[in-house]
C-alpha cells in the first residue's frame, strides 16, 4: 500500500481552506490512489473553527484521509511535510499602508521558510497562496537554504484559469480547446495575461490579439481585477475558485502538464526572461517529472514586454520595502 503524503494547510479554518480540504480529502490533488494525512495550522483563535472543519471532515468518511491533525505551531504542523499549502496571511486591516502589510507578512513567512527547512520532509513542494502571495514566497524560500529554491512557489494559476474562462467565452470557443495561456507577473493587479502564444480552437491567439480595443479594455482589466469584481458582486472574496486553483497547481506539478500546453505559476526567477533573479515572478511553465520548468525561448513582443516590465517593477519594489527581513 502507499505510505500517506502528509499535506500542512494554513490558514486551514478560512474561507480557501475550508474549500480546499475536502477536494485533498477526495483525491483530487494527489490522485485517487494515494492516501493524506492532513495537518492544519491556524491561529489560536480560530483553532475551534479548524476542529469544527475536522469534525465535517470525519463526516466525509474519505477513504483517502488517513488522520487530521490541528496545530497553532508551525513546528508541530509543518513536521514531515511532503506538501505545504499556505493559505493564511495577515489581511489589510483598516488604515494599514501596503508596506505594514508586506512587514506584517513577511515576517509571517520568513518565520515559517524557518521552519519547513528544520522539519518538513526532503520532497517538501509549498505553493503560497496567501498575499501578497509572490513576495511571501520569496521570503519564506529566503530563510529555508537547505530547500532547492524552486520547491517554493506562488498561486497565479487562479489568473491563468481566469484568462481561460475569458477568452472562451469571448471566442466562443471551448476551455479544452484552450492551450498556452501565458500570466507573467505578480498576483495583482499589475498581472499581464498573455494570449500571443495561445491556442484557441484552430486560431492563434496572437491573431485574436489583432482586437487590441479588446485586448486592452477589456480582456486583461477583466482577468485583472476578477478578485474585485467577485468581491463586489458576491459580497465575499474568491475561495472556491482560489482553492480549485491552489489544487489544480500542484496536481500538475505533480503529475504533469499535458502534452503540448504549458500553465502558470509563480516561481523564482533564475534570470529569464529579463526577471531578475530573487523575484518570485509568474511564468509559463510546464511540469516535468515533478519539477517546474520555465518556458523557455518565447518571442516577446513590444506590447508584452512593457507590461511584464510593469508588473516585474512592482515585484522589485515589493522585496525591496522587506528588504531588512531578508537574510544578508
Ligand atoms: P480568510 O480570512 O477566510 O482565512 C485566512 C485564515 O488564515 C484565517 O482563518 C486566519 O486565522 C488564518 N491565518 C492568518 N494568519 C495565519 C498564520 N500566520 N498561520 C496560520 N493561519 C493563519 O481568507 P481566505 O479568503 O481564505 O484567503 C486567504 C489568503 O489567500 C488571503 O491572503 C487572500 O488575499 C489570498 N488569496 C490569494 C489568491 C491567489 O490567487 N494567490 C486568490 C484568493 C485570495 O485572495
Amino acid at each position: 500500500t502507499t505510505p500517506p503524503a502528509v499535506v500542512t494547510v494554513t490558514g486551514a479554518a478560512g474561507n480557501i481552506g475550508y474549500a480546499a480540504l475536502f477536494r485533498i480529502a477526495a483525491g483530487a490533488m494527489l490522485g485517487h490512489h494515494q492516501p493524506v494525512r492532513l495537518r492544519l495550522l491556524e491561529l489560536p483563535g480560530s483553532l475551534p473553527a479548524a476542529v469544527g472543519t475536522a469534525m465535517e471532515l470525519d463526516d466525509g468518511a474519505f477513504e483517502l484521509l488517513t488522520s487530521v491533525d490541528i496545530f497553532d505551531d508551525a513546528r508541530a504542523a509543518f513536521d514531515g511535510a511532503d506538501h505545504a499549502l499556505l493559505i493564511g496571511a495577515r489581511p489589510r486591516g483598516k488604515g494599514m499602508e501596503r508596506a505594514d502589510l508586506l512587514a506584517a507578512n513577511a515576517a509571517i513567512f520568513a518565520e515559517q521558510g524557518a521552519v519547513l527547512n528544520d522539519v518538513a520532509a526532503d520532497d517538501l513542494r509549498v505553493i503560497v497562496v496567501g498575499n501578497p502571495a509572490n513576495t511571501n514566497a520569496a521570503i519564506a524560500s529566503a530563510h529555508a537554504p537547505d530547500i532547492p529554491s524552486d520547491r517554493f512557489t506562488a498561486l497565479t494559476r487562479l489568473d491563468h484559469n481566469r484568462a481561460i474562462a475569458q477568452l472562451s467565452h469571448h471566442t466562443a470557443c471551448p476551455v479544452r480547446e484552450i492551450s498556452r495561456v501565458s500570466v507573467w507577473g505578480n498576483h495583482s493587479a499589475s498581472q499581464y495575461p498573455d494570449i500571443f502564444h495561445a491556442r484557441v480552437g484552430d486560431r492563434s491567439g496572437a491573431e485574436i490579439a489583432e482586437d487590441r480595443a479588446w485586448l486592452v479594455d477589456d480582456f486583461i482589466p477583466t482577468v485583472a481585477r476578477r478578485g474585485t469584481a467577485i468581491i463586489d458582486t458576491r459580497g465575499a472574496s474568491s475561495a472556491a475558485s482560489a482553492a480549485n486553483a491552489a489544487i489544480d497547481h500542484v496536481h500538475d506539478w505533480v503529475f504533469g502538464t499535458p502534452e503540448g500546453d504549458w500553465t502558470s505559476a509563480a516561481l523564482p526567477s533564475p534570470g529569464v526572461y529579463g526577471v531578475p533573479p530573487g523575484l518570485v515572478c509568474s511564468f509559463p511553465v510546464r511540469a516535468v517529472d515533478g519539477r517546474w520548468e520555465i518556458v523557455e525561448g518565447l518571442d516577446i513582443n513590444d506590447f508584452s514586454r512593457a507590461r511584464i516590465d510593469t508588473s516585474v517593477a512592482e515585484l522589485a519594489d515589493e522585496i525591496a520595502a522587506v528588504g531588512d527581513l531578508l537574510p544578508a
